[in-house]
């Protein structure tokens, strides 16, 4: 089967499931950003990603299988609490299938969140930075066949106004994905900023080019959790990284809820 038409099969369960038609916004939490999701409105239904066709058990600790229908206003939010990240193995399909989802149920835009190494020392842990552009290191597309999509204003600077104009602090930043699952090393993190970058991670660029084929609008924020490897001196550990994250939710939750309204 084509992952378009799983993703279909997928989005008619969402729907019998959670007993919403058509879904209007896709948000996909990453490292972090988990506490932010109650901030966003009332939960009208939460299933697990595996009673769809198509998902697999999460992996990571801290990740969470499950997927939200929020009611925000005369929205209705479709939210992943977890992702399948590249460095799972599961293949490029796989990684992409929760947006290919989202864009079935009827998602028109969709806010992809995540954890990432900072290269700025002005982004202290805790800081949310507005990604204007990535550099995919994967080496891999989840398009496939003779398809040239265009990845111009990928991430759209129409909801990135829009957020700096509710938040006039945010910064903007250039995310480099990795494949991960290991860090980078020093010298991988000073080759990510003289190619351009400021943000290091191992997710988002496949699910944005995925989402833009979908014809999505797209709005990408990471959190900052650590100074990438090097910048700070000190080593990286999962466990600090994730409590980072803990300290910045409720600041994320407020963020989010002033922006996802506005989409
Ligand atoms: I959270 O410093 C988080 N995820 N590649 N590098 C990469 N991924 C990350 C990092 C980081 N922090």
């Amino acid at each position: 089967m084509s992952p378009y038409a799983l993703a279909d099969q997928a989005a008619a369960r969402l729907a019998e499931l959670t007993g919403v038609a058509q879904h209007d916004v896709a948000l996909v939490l990453g490292s972090g950003w988990l506490p932010a999701v109650d901030a966003l409105g009332e939960a009208t239904a939460e299933i697990n990603t595996t009673d769809l066709p198509g998902f697999s058990a999460a992996a990571v600790a801290g990740h969470s299988g499950k997927i939200r229908s929020i009611k925000a206003g005369d929205r209705q939010l479709l939210v992943f609490l977890s992702r399948t990240h590249y460095y799972e193995g599961k293949g490029v399909a796989a990684v992409v299938h929760g947006v290919r989802t989202a864009a079935a149920a009827g998602c028109r835009a969709i806010v992809l969140t995540n954890g990432c190494g900072g290269l700025r020392e002005s982004w202290t842990p805790g800081t949310p930075v507005l990604i204007s552009d990535h550099i995919n290191l994967t080496g891999k597309s989840p398009i496939e066949g003779a398809n040239f999509v265009d990845l111009t204003d990928l991430y759209s600077s129409r909801l990135r106004a829009m957020c700096r104009e509710v938040e006039p602090t945010l910064d903007e930043g250039v995310y480099v994905q990795f494949p991960g699952p290991h860090y980078e090393t020093p010298a991988e993190v000073r080759m990510a900023g003289v190619i351009g970058g400021n943000l290091v991670g191992m997710s988002t660029t496949l699910e944005a080019i995925a989402a833009r084929e979908a014809g999505m609008e797209i709005l990408g924020i990471s959190l900052v959790t650590n100074l990438a490897a090097g910048i700070s001196g000190e080593p990286l550990n999962h466990a600090e990284v994730l409590e980072a994250g803990k300290a910045a939710a409720s600041r994320m939750g407020a963020l989010l809820g002033r922006i996802v309204p506005r989409i």
